[in-house]
């Protein structure tokens, strides 16, 4: 057993940073502000004993060396000192625990599962322990955001269970470096270097993302390149996943379905071929091979392109099974996504994924765990929560989240985006009467899944505060959160996530707070107001597009789903159109039914309004639309003078950031208002209702609005 006791001998000096380039995240471990508190938790912080020997123990013994010295003065580093006789926090898994102190604890202990743990005041002790390694790390960083969220450690008596099982972020990045759907700069993953150099990054993005619970990583992209699967690749693979191993991390892969024939000329990928079956089990006994620990392949087919099952005449379960048993002696799982629709399926794009996955439920292999996104369209801002949430009982689902902002102004706009993982999270499916919200579909109490997951589409990138906005880095941190427990209250984890990551002081944790709770509903209405979807420009996604139609697939235009005319706009989804709607449970159907008692936010995803249609607001539909464009712009004005008042509060480099930042986002609402007004009020043929501002540029000019290199494709 091997002791150790971090202590330190200081002074405490406050400092306050005045350069921050937010690298560190919500791990910034700033300065105590004031002798009082330093003192307080002094005391418990040079007086640690952890006790155990592991790469986690380590990395655990690392961890609380870096905090100690953001805590306090730099120069006074913490010392080792073997004598544990004085320690006041103590830990130690339930194996390496004292005897004198497990007693006391054990009806709690045999209530964690493996990646739980304990935080505890005992007799005038911290303990931190858990029944295994991961759940040690996440005990250490519970106890380490107790401290930098300046909680009182004696009031301390968590037990933490996450609940939900598989925890991923999802790269969507691209073995060349560029990252679809990404605006922070180019991958993290630097192929070329690995496997030799591991970049700090590789240990700080672990850190990172065990700190808030994460323990998968699928590295590469879903539009999947089949090159990972060889030699060359997987070695580097492997050096990732042994870097992120102590954090409780496990590496994920994407698989291209056709595979055997790009690699190995097979003649065919059909998942019925015993020569196709062979090729994928011996593919992955090499994959086990390099990573002894791989958790198991994501797979988007027949969706975009993809080949798949489809192209065989086969069914998603036949394409997922033979995966599924591939990855079945070694552990593996196979998380296959629900994204699959085609231009050529005559029905509306939204109801296509239902229609193909609902007959096949309980026709999956128990490995298998089907990956569907929030909303039955595409991530667009404000969408129902997806029909198949409820619909599945015999096959378990993972809800896929987007955290980076494809379809929500990318990089530059600050929406806090656990506002609307909340509003899905929280939805009703009613699959077993009221109350059997989609969060518990997640956490699998409603259908008793085994196998439990949730995915965040990665917003990570090289940028040196890895977000590109710096308040995106708490979309990373609330995901995570909301991932270890989809019930999660999101109050609490924005306010952790500013004190962590900003300052403390209690009047910008109010502040700052105020503009992301107003920023999702800001975002919509400047927007995607009432309802529309699907408006914003052409490939890139960045800004409007309403205007937007032809080419080479009528569901990738805006036309197809706003279906304007000089009468009515909207889709109609219920029975007298493509009766979408009756994927839902009948409570459903009876709201979003009739247009009287569909809430106005879903009022045009739902059905065909007429421009002179009141509303139950009182107002016109085309005014609506306008004075919530209106309201939108107004919203983002609200959020940058707000932030305007934080000056001082927070170091300059990332305050003067964000106040650019903003400035960005009250332009580009102003332009979503306009263009998307002037396009729609070319059909409406209604003046814009007072109080909306007239747009700075005529039609013309919005239409012919480019820009070269938008990233992200
Ligand atoms: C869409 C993106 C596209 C992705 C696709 C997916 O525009 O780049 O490949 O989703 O999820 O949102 O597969």
């Amino acid at each position: 057993m091997r002791k150790i006791l971090l202590t330190i001998f200081c002074v405490i000096q406050v400092q306050i940073s005045w350069a921050n380039d937010g690298y560190k995240l919500w791990l910034q471990y700033l300065p105590f502000e004031n002798k009082a508190v330093a003192e307080y938790y002094r005391d418990y912080l040079e007086n640690i004993v952890l006790i155990g020997n592991s790469p986690t123990h380590s990395v655990i013994q690392k961890e609380l060396e870096i905090a100690i010295e953001g805590f306090f003065d730099m120069k006074n580093k913490p010392g080792i000192n073997l004598n544990p006789s004085t320690a006041l926090v103590w830990i130690g898994t339930e194996k390496e625990l004292s005897k004198d102190i497990l007693p006391e604890l054990q009806s709690q202990i045999n209530q964690l599962g493996d990646e739980g743990y304990i935080l505890k005041y005992l007799h005038g002790k911290v303990i931190v322990t858990a029944k295994g390694n991961a759940g040690l790390l996440y005990g250490t960083f519970a106890l380490l955001k107790q401290i930098q969220t300046r909680e009182k450690l004696e009031n301390l008596d968590i037990l933490e269970n996450p609940k939900i099982q598989l925890r991923l972020l999802n790269h969507w990045d691209n073995l060349n470096r560029t990252v679809e759907r990404g605006y922070s700069g180019f991958s993290i993953w630097n192929w070329h270097r690995l496997p030799h150099h591991i970049d700090q990054q590789y240990i700080d993005y672990a850190r990172a993302n065990a700190s808030i619970g994460i323990n998968g990583t699928s590295i590469t992209n879903v539009n999947a390149n089949a090159l990972v699967l060889t030699p060359e690749y997987l070695e580097k693979a492997a050096a990732l996943a042994d870097a992120f191993r102590p954090y409780g991390i496990k590496v994920y892969l994407t698989a291209r379905f056709n595979a055997p024939m790009m690699l190995d000329n097979l003649s065919t990928a059909d998942p019925l071929n015993p020569e196709v079956q062979d090729w994928w089990k011996k593919k992955t006994a090499e994959i086990y091979s390099y990573i002894p620990d791989f958790g198991g392949f994501l797979v988007k087919a027949d969706s975009e392109g993809q080949p798949g099952p489809h192209n065989y005449g086969r069914t998603q379960a036949d394409g997922a099974n033979m995966l599924a048993d591939a990855v079945k002696p070694f552990g593996g799982i196979v998380m296959w996504r629900a994204f699959v629709y085609n231009e050529k399926t005559p029905t509306d794009r939204i109801r296509q994924a239902y229609d193909e996955f609902k007959p096949l439920d309980g026709k999956f292999r128990d490995n298998v765990i089907v990956q569907v996104k929030n909303g039955p369209l595409d991530f667009q801002p404000r969408e129902p929560f997806h029909p198949l949430f409820g619909a599945m009982s015999e096959t378990p689902l993972m809800m896929e989240f987007q955290i980076t902002k494809e379809y929500l102004g990318q990089e530059t706009h600050w929406v806090n985006l656990a506002t609307m993982w909340q509003e899905i999270l929280q939805s009703d499916t009613y699959a077993k009467g009221k109350g059997s919200t989609v969060s518990k579909v997640l956490d699998g109490s409603l259908h008793e899944y085994k196998l439990t997951g949730i995915a965040g589409v990665s917003n990570i990138g090289t940028d040196r505060n890895w977000t590109g906005h710096h308040t995106a880095q708490g979309d990373w941190y609330s995901y995570g959160k909301l991932a270890w427990n989809p019930d999660s209250d999101i109050q609490k984890i924005g306010q952790d996530w500013l004190k962590m990551t900003f300052s403390t002081d209690s009047d910008f944790v109010k502040t700052a707070q105020g503009i992301m709770n107003q920023s999702y509903e800001t975002l919509v209405n400047y927007m995607t107001p009432v309802g529309l979807h699907h408006i914003m420009a052409r490939s890139h996604h960045w800004g409007p597009g309403p205007w937007v139609t032809g080419g080479e697939r009528d569901d990738w235009t805006a036309t197809y789903y706003h279906k304007v005319t000089k009468e009515a706009i909207g889709f109609d989804r219920t029975e007298n159109g493509s009766n979408a709607l009756a994927q839902y449970a009948p409570e459903w159907k009876a709201m979003w039914g009739n247009p009287e008692t569909t809430p106005l936010e879903y009022l045009l995803w739902f059905h065909r309004v007429e421009w002179d249609k009141k509303l139950s607001t009182g107002n016109s539909l085309w005014d609506e639309i306008a004075l919530r464009y209106q309201k939108g712009v107004e919203g983002a004005r609200w959020m940058q003078s707000e932030w305007t008042k934080m000056n001082g509060k927070i170091d300059e480099e990332r305050f003067s950031h964000i106040s650019s930042f903003l400035a960005i986002q009250v332009k580009e609402a102003e332009w979503w208002r306009d263009a998307c007004l002037l396009y729609f009020g070319q059909f409406s043929g209604i003046p814009l209702p007072a109080g909306v501002e007239a747009p700075k540029h005529d039609l013309n000019y919005y239409l012919n609005f480019k820009r070269n290199f938008v990233p992200g494709i």
